[in-house]
């Protein structure tokens, strides 16, 4: 993980503008490997963005991804790349600032993701991502050389609020440096086998995979006696890097109402991203495939001082994003 380097936040932002981890909460964030939750905004606020967000979401007109095929995970995939609300939460820098003290000054948004949990729904299986190639067995993003960290760096924004009993997310503290899983193995895809399967007593699942699979030793089961819950409000986010042993409990509650999270993916500006898909320009991931050919990562702190990553200043509506920490 890159040494946190010195991050002078804009000098025209006040005090209380400002969201860098305090020296206790880096402790604590290297120790455990995960930290919040944070507030981003109050749990009615959350509410109606998303109430805006869910007719925004079905205007794909202007998505970077409109070859993305229905029903699959990746149908909602870098949306902050068209709809301006996503845009701005992407860029807060209540997210950005933090990501800053701990990746370093210059960082990029490469990715979001949504995590829409019905009821009834399983919970996310326990997993770790390093190359974000688990489907298919090609990293798509490379860290440079030495770096003794892979993964991105996640902040998980609730949108709705996420209980014990509605799909809140659980950590294994200290699990961020030792990988079980080889993502290079691959996985197999079956929609059939999502909501079906019991794992420990648990309905567990990943989206039509079994994580399982990329187990370097296929005896090991994660030891669920370490499992931490983290329950947030509408409105509030964890950080956590994707190295971290994570999963989310299944959605039992007795409602009708949904848990959404959108997860916002980082790295500093030295990780090449999609390198390995340069001739073929498509990515193939949760059952769908995509072209990259409106992709680019948004700086969202600092400078970017390589050209190996395509990158876009703004959505593809024509708004600029917001460099909270320009140096
Ligand atoms: O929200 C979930 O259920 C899982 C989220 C997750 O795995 C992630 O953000 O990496």
């Amino acid at each position: 993980m890159a040494a946190q380097s010195e991050v002078n936040f804009e000098t025209q932002l006040q005090p209380e503008q400002t969201f860098p981890l305090t020296q206790n909460e880096l402790e604590q964030f290297h120790t455990r490997g995960f930290i919040g939750p944070f507030t981003l905004m109050e749990p009615e606020e959350m509410k109606a963005n998303w109430k805006r967000l869910r007719l925004e979401l079905f205007d794909r007109t202007r998505t970077v991804y409109r070859d993305a095929q229905p029903g699959t995970g990746v149908y909602n995939y870098d949306r902050h790349l068209d709809i301006s609300l996503l845009a701005d939460i992407i860029s807060r820098p209540e997210i950005t600032h933090r990501m800053a003290s701990i990746l370093g000054p210059d960082v990029l948004c490469w990715r979001s993701e949504f995590f829409p949990k019905y009821p009834g729904d399983e919970g996310t299986d326990w997993h770790q991502v390093d190359t974000f190639g688990g489907a298919d067995g090609i990293p798509h993003i490379t860290w440079p050389n030495g770096s003794d960290f892979g993964g991105a760096m996640t902040a998980w924004i609730a949108f709705t609020d996420a209980s014990p009993e509605m799909s809140c997310m659980q950590f294994m503290p200290g699990t961020q440096r030792t990988m079980y899983f080889d993502e290079s193995k691959g996985m197999h895809y079956d929609p059939k086998k999502e909501n079906r399967k019991e794992i420990n007593g648990v309905l567990r699942g990943f989206f039509g995979y079994d994580w399982r699979e990329l187990q370097k030793d296929p005896n090991w089961t994660p030891d669920e006696s370490q499992a931490v819950s983290m329950p947030c409000r509408a409105g509030q986010f964890l950080i956590f890097p994707t190295t971290l042993m994570h999963a989310s409990t299944p959605h039992s509650a007795r409602t009708k109402d949904i848990r959404l999270a959108l997860a916002a993916r980082y790295v500093p500006t030295s990780v090449k991203l999609y390198d390995n898909m340069k001739e073929s320009n498509t990515v193939k991931e949760l059952g769908g495939t995509y072209s990259l050919d409106q992709y680019g990562a948004v700086l969202v702190s600092g400078r970017n001082e390589y050209t190996h990553n395509r990158m876009r200043s703004h959505t593809t509506r024509g708004k600029e994003f917001v460099n909270s920490n320009s140096r």
